[in-house]
């Protein structure tokens, strides 16, 4: 079970951060999908806050409109964290990293656990102005949470904690620009892609996280980026890239998280049910959450018990 059983969960639909409209109804599919249901079904308490809404953000499309939700998202999950309780987020495109992460990352600075992340995604997600081809803020959320320069805009002014990019852990990762491929090498991000995943599994790459985190006695955060899995299972989302992860790697990877006991705040990215097929990764995305919240076929041990003589 993850350490905590009230999960605080807060919809994000923020679509700022792509060119592709229809990630702003994420939230809404995902609850229509059972989310909360499923969750207190596996005993949880669930804490709904809704959907957030910055005040003066809408149609814009602006760095100083993603600070607002930014600022919004990272009180929100400060708060829950100081509180004790599980803060899931659910998007929204993946700018709303930057405030679940910095209010992890608010919330670490004073209880002196370091922050892991483990970023569940096609994409490395580690642009600058610079290097992104696109200039889609979803593409930039880790460079800009790291300390790249030029994302001043992004937060509130005044100081703030950074992530170490040495604990930035991308997991699936098989699409990448060339500016960004440079950077992510010079900052030592740790990077599981999906070569590693053909040769390995996921169960081996993932258990050495798992164990680095427990060995630190860090505070692990888990992004997961729908199209972290292969676009046959999960059409809905903006940016496909083929080959991407199963439905039985992508359980078992949630079990294995689950295990762990190390999950303290969860996102859950880029779902556009614009582009879905008959709500499919909306269901698959909420099978995903209750997996990583405790949902199991059988408790464990799972080995084949002697047949009877
Ligand atoms: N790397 C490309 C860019 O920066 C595509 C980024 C797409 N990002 C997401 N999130 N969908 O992972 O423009
Ligand atoms: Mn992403
Ligand atoms: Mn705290
Ligand atoms: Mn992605």
């Amino acid at each position: 079970m993850l350490s905590s059983s009230i999960i605080k969960l807060v919809g994000a639909p923020i679509e700022i951060g792509t060119s592709e409209p229809g990630a702003v109804m994420g939230p809404a599919a995902l609850r229509t999908a059972g989310l909360v249901r499923v969750l207190q079904d596996l005993g949880h308490t669930v804490h709904d806050l809704g959907e957030l809404s910055p005040d003066g953000t809408l149609g814009q499309r602006t760095l100083s409109a993603i600070r607002a939700w930014t600022t919004e998202i990272s009180s929100m999950v400060e708060t829950a964290l100081d509180e004790g309780h599980l803060p899931v987020v659910v998007g929204g495109d993946h700018s709303l990293s930057l405030g679940s992460i910095d209010g992890a990352l608010r919330h670490c600075a004073r209880t002196g656990r370091p922050l892991f992340v483990l970023w569940l995604d096609a994409h490395a997600d580690f642009n600058t102005l610079e290097t992104s081809p696109s200039g889609n803020v979803h593409g930039m959320p880790l460079a800009a949470l790291c300390g790249e320069p030029g994302f001043e805009a992004l937060f509130e002014a005044g100081e703030r904690p950074l992530l170490d990019p040495a604990r930035v852990h991308l997991f699936g990762l098989r699409s990448i620009d060339a500016g960004e491929r440079a950077l992510v090498t010079q900052r030592q991000v740790n990077i599981v892609d999906m070569r590693t995943i053909d040769e390995f599994g996921v169960v081996a790459p993932l258990r050495r996280i798992l164990d680095r985190v427990a060995a630190a006695n860090g505070h692990l955060h888990a992004s997961f980026d729908v199209d972290f899995l292969d676009p046959t299972i999960a059409p809905g989302v903006g940016t496909t890239v083929p080959g991407g992860a199963t439905f039985r790697e992508a359980h078992l990877i949630m079990e294995m998280l689950c295990d762990s006991g190390l999950v303290g705040s969860l996102d859950v990215v880029e779902l556009n049910p614009f582009l879905d097929e008959r709500g499919r990764s909306a269901r698959v995305l909420v099978e995903l959450v209750a997996s990583l919240f405790g949902r199991r076929i059988i408790d464990r041990p799972t080995e084949v018990p002697p047949l009877e003589t």
